[in-house]
């Protein structure tokens, strides 16, 4: 692995629309109210349980081999990369001790993305992860692609986004969102000359996320991340954290399960089910 890098990718982060200035005042707000967006209803549910007495298992990975060399498919068990091959001299996903371990090449031009088929409408991942501490702020970004799916930037679909500042877990639907592509040419527009969103805009867009504090630290932790209809549940380490309900989670054909590491991130015992 690289020396410590200073800052996230930050050719990742315009698109991706993480960064907020203002987040910080929120935050304050948010980890003052001991279950935000948790209604008492939920805060039982077991997704784990509903993926494995609902679901059939697609694949599972425990990463326990050695990678083979650099390029896009050295992982492994149907793994593959859409970004090894714009460096194929530099290793950016190392499997050592039994565990995925990814840190972006900022020459490669994009946050590291692992990708594994999955295929299904209903259903989602159950993921161990940890972030390093390898940088100084690290984002994983999991979920769901399908590159088939037209009017959508690379067929970006609907993630969990885990990021340690602000340490927050965001359930977003990029399909109809960010990553519309008639959307993303009007946001691009305004990013582009450095100017505020219309509210309109940022309406809509703040309609198509929802976030949940965690405490953001370097130790393993386990994460639940399912869809089912509209709706994209998120539970961390058996506890419920809550859900969100947009349109695009509906989409029918969650093709490829994948992970974005930006710039760096481990991931062990990784399970893809399908319900529907
Ligand atoms: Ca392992």
């Amino acid at each position: 692995m690289n020396a410590k890098h200073s800052a996230t990718l930050g050719m990742s982060r315009g698109i991706w629309g993480i960064s907020s200035a203002t987040w910080g005042f929120f935050w304050g707000l948010l980890v003052a109210l001991p279950a935000v967006g948790v209604t008492a209803a939920d805060t039982g549910r077991d997704d784990a349980a509903w993926l494995r007495e609902k679901g059939t298992l697609l694949f599972e990975d425990a990463f326990d081999r050695d990678e083979d060399g650099n390029l896009a498919q050295a992982i492994g068990n149907g793994w593959n990369s859409a970004t090894a091959n714009r460096v194929p001299d530099t290793k950016q996903a190392d499997l050592d001790g039994g565990v995925l371990k990814v840190e972006s090449a900022v020459k490669a031009g994009h946050q590291a993305h692992i990708h594994h088929e999955a295929g299904f409408e209903d259903g989602g991942a159950i993921v161990r992860f940890k972030l390093s501490g390898v940088s100084q702020h690290e984002i994983l970004t999991m979920g769901f692609v399908d590159r088939q799916c037209p009017g959508v930037h690379a067929g970006h679909l609907c993630y969990a986004i885990i990021s340690d500042a602000p340490p927050r877990i965001l359930l977003r639907d990029c399909k109809t969102g960010v990553h519309d592509l008639e959307i993303a040419k009007r946001r691009g527009e305004f990013l582009k000359n450095k100017e505020k969103l219309p509210a309109d805009l940022e309406t809509l867009l703040a309609s198509k996320e929802k976030d949940f504090p965690w405490k953001a630290d370097h130790e393993w932790h386990e994460l639940v991340l399912v869809t089912e209809g509209d709706e994209m549940r998120v539970s961390l380490d058996g506890h419920f954290l809550g859900s969100h309900r947009s349109d695009g989670f509906a989409h029918p054909m969650k093709r490829w399960f994948s992970l974005l590491m930006n710039p760096s991130a481990w991931v062990d015992d990784v399970k893809v089910w399908k319900v529907k």
